[in-house]
């Protein structure tokens, strides 16, 4: 322990914080960490470069490959980010060996090298994802609500597919699964009719639900959007679409910060959400002016989510994961970037003094209130911060220079 974290511990203790426990409370916090920033959303199932609704921009070099390339990459940026880890995975990063078989027939076995991979990282699970984009049964920009019953059908023996996978991931790895249910499909200019590709979601969504599956090893969740590029004028899984579709299912909401208009606050979305329900969902992202999935950074949204999970004692009833993608910067360094960030605002919203701060809103001494949350501000976080790296045993500050390294040597050897 250094004499800077002394100190700052001192500091937080005469507002009634204790950083021992902040410390403690961090660490066991899980970070669902997506694979997809490591390849530009490519996939290792031949779907190709990101389309229907989702792309990258960027071009730097040493794009992972194949999936020893992204494993290690991905082994790299872990052994950079403190705190207990998942990993988030899409169908389309099966690992098929050559074998001819569509997404529709996925089996658990494809996904086998991966929960080789997470147990030997030590990680605390993994998540699923159905992948309904960057394929050729998009057709007209629609999946699960297009009224070819054909395209329609294939994404839903597509879903009941993942919930088999969802199952055995979560029985491999004794934690349960999130399998979250994205679909880009909507329209670029004003449709004829709203309703009836929202009822054929909805059949859609049904029907995949009628496979059994175990409740208790995987959370479906459903993840609302409020456009997409060339899908600007609707989006069939609207935010009002999939709550109500999770409420009466009981299933879970995911909430992508990024895909709501930009006034609208994800952290004010969750608490109402925990009202009613178990289980909120969470991508964690940064849009810059709309859903451009830049990497998260420590900004005041970023804490404010990471509040309203800490104060509410939902630690466990909130799923965090990731889900941003640049191709324009070193891509381990992104990964390391954004998954620091969400682990510095569950330890910042760890190091707040809530009971004090909810008997100043309750007593209305608002003035009280503000000049209370203004001097938090300026509390010595970083000492706090570099003590819960050195008890990771995390590389503090100077962490880039490994990843510099390792493009020198590795990266850039991907010609
Ligand atoms: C797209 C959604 C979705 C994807 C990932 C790859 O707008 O945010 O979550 O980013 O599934
Ligand atoms: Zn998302």
């Amino acid at each position: 322990m250094n004499d800077f974290y002394q100190i700052a511990k001192a500091a937080y203790a005469k507002y009634g914080v204790d950083t021992e426990n902040a410390l403690q409370s961090t660490a066991k916090i899980p970070v669902s960490v997506h694979c997809w920033q490591g390849d530009d959303v490519v996939g290792l199932d031949g779907g190709g470069a990101a389309s229907n609704g989702i792309q990258t921009t960027g071009n730097y070099p040493g794009r992972a490959r194949n999936f020893a390339e992204l494993t290690a990459d991905m082994r790299k940026a872990f052994s950079l980010i403190p705190g207990k880890k998942r990993l988030n995975l899409h169908a389309s990063y099966a690992v098929l060996n050559g074998e001819k078989v569509d997404r529709d027939a996925y089996r658990p076995e494809h996904f086998a090298p991966w929960v080789k991979f997470a147990k030997e990282t030590g990680l605390d699970g993994i998540d699923f994802n159905p992948t309904i984009f960057s394929h050729k049964n998009m057709k007209d920009g629609l999946s699960l609500s297009s009224p070819d019953e054909g395209i329609r059908s294939f994404w839903v023996r597509h879903c009941k597919a993942c919930l088999k996978i969802s199952e055995y991931l979560a029985a491999e790895t004794g934690t349960p699964c999130l399998m979250n249910i994205w679909i880009p499909d909507g329209f670029k200019d004003v449709p004829a009719d709203r309703l009836t590709p929202r009822l054929r979601l909805k059949r859609s969504l049904d029907e995949i639900l009628t496979e059994p599956y175990d409740k208790s090893k995987v959370i479906v969740a459903v993840e609302s959007k409020v456009f997409g590029i060339g899908v600007e004028s609707y989006t069939v899984g609207s935010n009002e679409f999939y709550q109500n579709y999770a409420a009466k299912n009981n299933i879970c909401c995911l909430l992508d910060n990024g895909h709501y208009h930009p006034l609208e606050y994800v952290s004010d979305k969750i608490p109402a959400l925990l009202a009613f329900y178990d289980t909120v969902a969470l991508h964690v992202t940064r849009g810059v002016r709309w859903d451009s999935d830049h990497v998260v950074l420590f900004e005041d949204e970023l804490k404010e989510i990471a509040k309203e999970i800490i104060r509410n004692d939902a630690a466990d009833k909130v799923k965090i994961a990731l889900d941003y993608f640049d191709a324009s910067i070193n891509r381990i360094a992104a990964w390391v970037v954004g998954a620091r960030n969400m682990q510095k605002a569950l330890l910042w919203a760890a190091l707040q003094p809530y009971e004090q701060m909810r008997k100043l809103q309750d007593g209305a001494d608002f003035t009280a209130l503000m000049v209370l949350q203004e001097e938090l501000k300026t509390l010595p976080f970083e000492a706090v911060w570099s003590e819960y790296l050195a008890r990771e045993n995390v590389k503090g500050a100077d962490w880039y220079d490994e990843v510099k390294e390792y493009e020198k040597t590795i990266l850039r050897n991907r010609t």
